[in-house]
């Protein structure tokens, strides 16, 4: 049944509204702007070019396309695993078009990606896909990525992050004012907030 196929979209996901994507916009060319001043980020900034003494403007390396949004599904029309499934869940569909506050607990950034990590409550659990239930840490926020890099490299990132936190990696760390700024081999950095950011978004669907 063709028609059925073609009523599943790319992507199910929480989509920030307007505003909201505005003062997260911004939080990130902050976080950029802090960055570029540390000296400790000045002395990894190697990690970031190839060029020995190439000027680092990360606002120009990294750039967000579209409609700034949590991934919870990725469903490529039908076409990757359990997306059917996915979609025509109950919770799925109970919930589509619902509104709830995405919280915002880090920020990250690596010479491929930059991105929010969000914290899912429980209520926004149940719209995590099961088969991917391990990977609820993922849950993110693309900012931007280098060119040639496509966005789902932002999500391995963050799990990346993790892991090397999980394995007890302690890294170099700057108290900033708005949270603690970890930095791990590889060009890695990860700024875990002091107070969370609260992001209204719409659970919704996105067709290209
Ligand atoms: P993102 O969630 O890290 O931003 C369209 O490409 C959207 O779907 C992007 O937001 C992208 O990454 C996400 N995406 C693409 N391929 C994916 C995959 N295989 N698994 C999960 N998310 C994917």
């Amino acid at each position: 049944k063709p028609h059925e196929e073609m009523s599943i979209p790319l992507y199910f996901g929480w989509f920030l509204f307007r505003p909201v994507q505005e003062k997260v916009s911004e939080m990130s060319m902050n976080f950029f702007k802090t960055l570029t001043t540390l000296e400790t980020f000045k002395k990894h900034l190697s990690d970031f070019s190839d060029k020995e003494g190439e000027e680092v403007v990360l606002e120009q390396s990294f750039k967000a396309k579209g409609m700034l949004h949590c991934t919870a599904k990725f469903t490529n029309y039908g076409k990757a695993e359990g997306a059917k499934e996915y979609a025509e869940k109950k919770v799925v569909q109970e919930l589509y078009g619902s509104v709830s506050d995405l919280s915002l607990s880090a920020l990250f950034i690596t010479p491929r990606t930059v991105g929010a990590r969000v914290s899912l409550t429980e209520a926004q659990l149940q719209l995590w896909p099961e088969d991917a239930e391990k990977e609820a840490d993922r849950a993110h926020v693309t900012l931007g990525h280098a060119e040639g890099i496509p966005a789902v490299q932002t999500g391995y990132d963050l799990l990346e992050i993790l892991l090397l936190q999980k394995a007890g990696q302690p890294g170099e760390t700057v108290e900033l004012d708005s949270g603690t700024l970890t930095y791990y081999d590889g060009g890695r950095w990860y700024l875990a907030l002091k107070e969370p950011v609260s992001a209204a978004a719409c659970f919704s669907s996105y067709y290209k």
